[in-house]
């Protein structure tokens, strides 16, 4: 271990410790953090179970080279990424990405056809969390999936949700590790529609269907996703935010927010204390929202530090569990996982190196003064030593030498593809 490293690490003790921050514990508590690290970004969401573009509710821009195409590809680049993400962490996977030879639509797929996934989880220690793909498939038409009017359609996407189920609950059976399965549906419409509440009808007895079946909580919880709209949805998304966390709150299922899906200047950091009065769990896609649009990597802005800190002060920790979500084509893609990744990770660091107890008791007291002196004066203290420190102890590049390593990688690897 380096020593400069090990120096900096001991005198920002000292300074944390004034506050009566015990900083080797907050380093305890940060490593049992999973972040789920969704692996669409390997590929701009591509997936291989059909050979074809993205089309319908979402969208990837660019064309760096070098995304992978075989699963092979995508777990050796998610390995490249996760050797230098501290921690032990969950990968996130879509329907799309069942590895299989054989030519199995999306609502025959079973959990055989994830086995390598499985094999591969165990090997590296990780956990899996799971996505129906409602999305890029010829069954999704005129902009909807599981809401469709026809039934036939309908009954194809409500097949697909269920066997989602049932290749999560294989997750979570075989590792040993609670699966998060999450439910988004692009369904909506372009314009104004005359009738906003039938396809939310039909969403929600959709649901009931797909849920019928029980499912150990052990191996499978279930999340739904509201948006407020997407392209090709903007006058109107089935699945709401009303709708998704009442369906949610009702049924007892996974509240699912996603940090892009709201009104510009609308935060999620905001939400998480009121929904955890609610004896609800909580699933969070943290993501950047950019104008418009909602999936650029996820870089050290005051929403996420904000994010971050609703979940350690509120001990949230246990309760909410933390996904990533974006997909940037225009970077190398497996500096777009670690920079995310780190990120959100040293956010939560951040918010851990609080004095907390102190701060409440300042706002308590209506010390507004303290409060705003004191979290303004921590925004220099040196919690970058603390996490070179952290990086160090788990054996992953500090500081930015891991982008020497991505770039070694893509001249031997990724340009070769
Ligand atoms: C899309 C949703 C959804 C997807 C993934 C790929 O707006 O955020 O979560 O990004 O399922
Ligand atoms: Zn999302």
């Amino acid at each position: 271990m380096s020593t400069a490293i090990q120096n900096q690490y001991q005198a920002a003790k000292v300074l944390y410790s004034g506050f009566g921050i015990d900083v080797d514990r907050v380093l305890e508590t940060l490593s049992r953090v999973k972040i789920s690290i969704h692996c669409w970004q390997g590929d701009d969401v591509h997936g291989f179970l059909r050979n074809e573009a993205l089309s319908g509710g979402i969208s990837v821009t660019g064309n760096y080279p070098g995304a992978a195409r075989t699963p092979q590809e995508l777990r050796c680049d998610l390995e490249k990424a996760l050797s230098m993400i501290p921690g032990k962490h969950k990968v996130n996977l879509h329907a799309i990405y069942a590895d299989t030879k054989e030519q199995v639509d999306l609502d025959q797929l079973e959990p055989r056809h994830f086995e390598t996934w499985v094999e591969w989880a165990k090997k590296q220690g990780l956990g899996l969390d799971f996505n129906p793909t409602c999305f890029s498939h010829p069954k999704f038409q005129d902009g909807f999936s599981i809401s469709h009017p026809n039934p036939e359609i309908q009954e194809f996407w409500i097949k697909h949700c269920k066997v989602s189920r049932k290749i999560a609950e294989y997750f979570g059976r075989e590792l040993q590790q609670t699966c998060v399965t999450n439910f988004w549906f692009p369904d909506g419409f372009k314009d104004v529609p005359i009738d906003r509440m039938a396809p939310r009808k039909r969403m929600k007895e959709a649901l009931d269907k797909v849920f019928a079946e029980k499912i150990d909580p052990q191996f499978n919880v279930d999340a739904v996703e509201s948006k407020l709209f997407g392209i090709g949805s903007e006058s109107y998304v089935v699945g709401s935010h009303e709708f998704c966390m009442s369906y949610a709150l009702k049924n007892n299922k996974v509240i699912c927010l996603d940090a892009g899906h709201f009104h510009p200047t609308e935060t999620i950091s905001n939400k998480l204390s009121a929904l955890a009065l609610f004896d609800t769990q909580i699933l969070l896609h943290v993501s950047r929202p950019v104008r418009w649009d909602s999936d650029h990597v996820v870089i050290m802005d005051d929403e996420l530090q904000e994010i971050a800190k609703e979940l350690v002060r509120n001990q949230l920790l246990d309760k909410v569990h933390i996904g990533l979500d974006y997909f940037d084509a225009s970077i190398n893609r497996i500096a777009a996982w670690i920079i995310g990744s780190r990120n959100m990770i040293k956010a939560l660091l951040r918010a851990m190196l609080e004095p907390t107890d102190m701060l409440r008791k300042a706002e308590l007291g209506a010390d507004f003064t303290t409060r705003l002196a004191i979290l303004e004066e921590l925004k220099s203290y040196p919690f970058g030593a603390v996490w070179d420190y952290y990086c160090q102890q788990n054996q992953v590049p500090v500081r930015e030498a891991w982008l020497t390593e991505v770039k070694q990688y893509e001249a031997e690897v990724l340009q070769k593809r």
